[in-house]
């Protein structure tokens, strides 16, 4: 029996699951005893340090885990679970770490897009268990914006390359802890959890390799859904954003068994839109609830979900708040929530007054779970105009002429599926998200969508010169060729698609094979 660490950031159903799928059974602390009587202790954190460690203390935690680190028995950490091993970190700078490992937590300072999100490998550093059946050179599922800085290089297992080289896990006597998410990393990462649960008496694994790493530009499936007419809960698919054919709901599967093949096929991600979510509150449809669950019980990547997310009040008077909608997503197996109609509403709010209220979704659920796990949708069509500057969009030159033979265009936020079209243009809602604390940008394009015409690249390079968090490009693709076309023009760390995978026009393994040697992918 595993005991898990959970305390009440984020998601630890995967890890769960993780646990769970390789035959073991997982107790969630609950009280002190808990952890004094674990056998195998495994402490997944997400979100900030600094409230990691005041929910620690308030717990009355500290001294349990400190013992249990001390006495030998098996202990894994992950992510902010490594952090924590350590004196103390910049992201929370007068808070202290459990300091059983010398050394601090820093933030990434690099010319690249900070978080580091995405799959990466592993240089070995050091003979150990920990990698016992694989070879080396697998990926691993990362996202964060601190890495560890230990004091003794005896405890360095791994090292990873983003901007510079940092430490991406330890290992030191009974103590195992990985930046990187096995639970997220797909087989790799099972099998680091296996090694860990399991634990072989020979080292059957590299013991070091030098090479340096490099961040895997990701594929991502991506599931809208919605009930149709009948009631039932269906992938859709729209054409610009219009999912009717002949008067009725497309139908391209069920969300759930299509998550698995995706992952199957290699995706990188997975990101389901609840399209009808600014209309229907999501704690009112559950089934996109139990969607996530049952998909993160064997879906071994991260999950995305959109749709809905913002303040409401329901009609009986009742107040929720974007964050409670978001909490209950993460408990479902959510690593990352994506806001889209809402998003607009607070930068128009914003430009209106010029202030952070600290009030706004995205302020509150990046404060909670950390920017990371913050995505903006973005649901922009373009408005050709004759000049290139209306003195109040970011207007860009355009390679394409609008109807009238225009040559300059900027792209309008879009509200509620494409159905509102709002006063802010593409570049600046994303410029002013990540103020507020987003963490990654969705960029889909409505006059692309379900196009099979190609990603917009001239919209992708005006948002990502924009910003300095990641940006997903997603809308329009319609072969392998377009993936690396959007990797080769512009500098988007992944690339979303969805009819064609639905379609089965052309299976990811396929698209991946396509762009191995071109660009750096996980295969
Ligand atoms: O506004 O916070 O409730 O979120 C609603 C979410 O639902 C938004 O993220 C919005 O993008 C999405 N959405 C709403 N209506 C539609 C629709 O299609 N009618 N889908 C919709 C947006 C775009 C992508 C699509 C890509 C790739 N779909 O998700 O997957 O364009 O498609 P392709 O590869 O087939 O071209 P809120």
């Amino acid at each position: 029996m595993v005991v898990l660490l959970d305390y009440g950031a984020g998601n630890v159903r995967s890890v769960t699951n993780a646990i769970k799928c390789l035959g073991e059974t997982v107790t969630i602390v609950s009280h002190i005893k808990d952890i004094q009587s674990a056998d195998k202790l495994v402490f997944p954190g997400v979100g900030n340090f600094g409230s990691m460690m005041r929910i620690l203390n308030e717990k009355n935690y500290i001294r349990a885990l400190k013992d249990f680190l001390k006495s030998g028995k098996p202990f894994l950490g992950i992510c902010l679970g490594l952090h924590a091993l350590f004196e103390g970190s910049d992201e929370a700078p007068n808070v202290k770490g459990l300091g059983i490992l010398p050394g601090t937590v820093k933030r990434f300072d690099i010319d690249l897009s900070v978080p580091h999100i995405g799959w990466n490998g592993i240089a070995i550093k050091k003979p150990s268990t920990t990698f016992n059946s694989l070879n080396g050179n697998e990926k691993f599922y990362f996202v964060h914006s601190y890495y560890v800085v230990p004091e003794n290089d005896d405890d360095i297992l791994t090292t990873t390359n983003y901007g510079l080289e940092f430490v991406s896990s330890v290992r030191t006597g009974n103590i195992t802890a990985t930046q990187f998410h096995p639970e997220k990393s797909g087989d790799a990462g099972l099998t680091v959890l296996k090694n860990f649960l399991d634990p072989s008496d020979s080292i059957e694994a590299p013991t070091y390799t030098l090479k340096e790493t490099r961040l895997a530009k990701r594929i991502i499936a991506c599931l809208d859904v919605r009930s149709n007419d009948r009631g039932d809960l269906v992938v859709t698919k729209g054409d610009q954003y219009d999912v009717r054919e002949n008067g009725d709901v497309r139908n391209l599967g069920k969300p759930v068994v299509l998550a698995r093949r995706y992952y199957q096929e290699g995706a990188d991600e997975i990101t389901f839109l609840n399209i009808t979510g600014f209309r229907d509150f999501p704690l009112e449809d559950m089934p996109m609830i139990e969607v996530l669950k049952q998909t993160s019980e064997n879906v071994f990547v991260p999950l995305t979900i959109g749709g809905g997310i913002r303040d409401y009040t329901d009609k009986n008077g009742r107040n929720y708040t974007a964050l409670e909608v978001a909490a209950e997503y993460f408990r479902s197996g959510a690593d990352k929530i994506s806001i889209g109609s809402d998003a607009v509403l607070i930068v128009e709010e914003f430009l209106r007054t010029g202030k952070k209220t600290g009030k706004s979704s995205i302020e509150q659920i990046s404060a909670v779970y950390g920017n990371q796990a913050v995505v903006i949708s973005i649901d922009p069509r373009r408005i050709y105009v004759a000049s290139p500057d209306d003195g109040k969009h970011n207007v860009i030159k355009s390679q394409i002429n609008g109807p009238n033979g225009e040559s300059y265009c900027w792209y309008q936020c879009t509200i509620k599926g494409g159905r509102e079209g709002r006063d802010v243009d593409a570049v600046t809602l994303a410029r002013v998200c990540e103020k507020l604390g987003a963490g990654e940008i969705l960029l889909n394009c409505i006059d692309r969508d379900g196009t099979n015409s190609g990603f917009d690249i001239e919209l992708i390079n005006a948002v990502k010169n924009a910003v300095s968090i990641p940006v997903i490009a997603s809308s329009g693709a319609g072969c392998a060729e377009h993936f690396y076309e959007v990797f080769l023009k512009t500098e988007a760390e992944s690339a979303l698609a969805a009819g064609i995978f639905h379609r089965k026009e052309i299976p990811i393994a396929k698209v991946k094979k396509y762009l191995y040697n071109r660009v750096e992918v996980r295969v």
